[in-house]
């Protein structure tokens, strides 16, 4: 058996009402740490927008990296890129992934394509689908002789890659069909990229740990732990991170 723990969205260095938002994430911060200390959790994943800018700033990376130094010291940390961590502009060669997977070697920044862990101390597999851009295809198709049109074709047919003969825990940072848009309200579906149907109904994907929806939902085989603390009115009430033993 081992214990995970699966942090929401972050959006470090979102502007809130007027309020200074890192200031009320880091206290929710410093009481998961708290926890985390308790629990002993042998891994820790974080669903994506770690923050709120795909260009954060000195004083958001400064922010981040303290905590992050922190949850290192805990356990094994893994990060999944989200929508607001990915750079849209194809002329942007890198982004904030790269340069942190660069200065913390020892997490994993998960990014660029599908992606699978096979771990030592347990029988499951971690699939990791971050969100993706139209640049990580364009890099994939090539890399693989590929020639995926969209980035939703490329991840829907990343399933039949996938073993009947293992077991996967999913952790994505995609829409789903059914999803509550607590406050990620300007997302139309259908335009948005979402987990595909067939990883949903896989028999292999026990679970599915989705962030990007900021309000904590469950949807069959999904689960959505929400962001660490409210960002907009109505999203529900205090939480700070799921826990989860496989
Ligand atoms: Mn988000």
């Amino acid at each position: 058996m081992i214990k995970l723990a699966v942090i929401g969205d972050l959006h470090i260095g979102m502007t809130y009402r007027g309020d200074d938002w890192n200031t009320n994430i880091g206290r929710c911060l410093d009481q998961i740490i708290l926890s985390l200390e308790e629990d002993k959790p042998d891994y820790i994943i974080q669903l994506g927008d770690i923050f709120d800018s795909a260009s954060p700033s000195l004083d958001s990376l400064a922010f981040f990296a303290k905590y992050h130094v922190k949850l290192e010291e805990l356990a094994e940390v893994f990060y999944c890129r989200g929508n607001h961590d990915a750079k849209t502009n194809k002329l942007d060669k890198s982004d904030v992934f790269d340069f942190l997977e660069v200065i913390f070697p020892d997490a994993i920044f998960v990014s660029k394509k599908p992606k699978v862990f096979k771990l030592e101390d347990t029988e499951y597999k971690f699939l990791f689908l971050s969100h993706l851009t139209s640049r990580d295809l364009e890099i994939y198709n090539k890399e693989n002789d590929k020639d995926y049109e969209t980035v939703q074709e490329w991840i829907d047919d990343y399933a039949n890659s996938l073993s009947s003969e293992a077991k996967y825990i999913a952790f994505s940072h995609l829409g789903f069909n059914g999803a509550k848009n607590g406050s990620e309200v300007d997302m139309p579906y259908g335009r948005e990229l979402h987990i595909p149907m067939n990883i949903i109904e896989h028999d292999s994907v026990e679970l599915i740990m989705n962030g990007h929806f900021h309000t904590p939902q469950e949807c069959g085989k999904i689960i959505c732990p929400g962001t660490i603390e409210n960002l907009r009115f109505g999203e529900g009430t205090e939480r700070h991170y799921y826990r989860l033993e496989i």
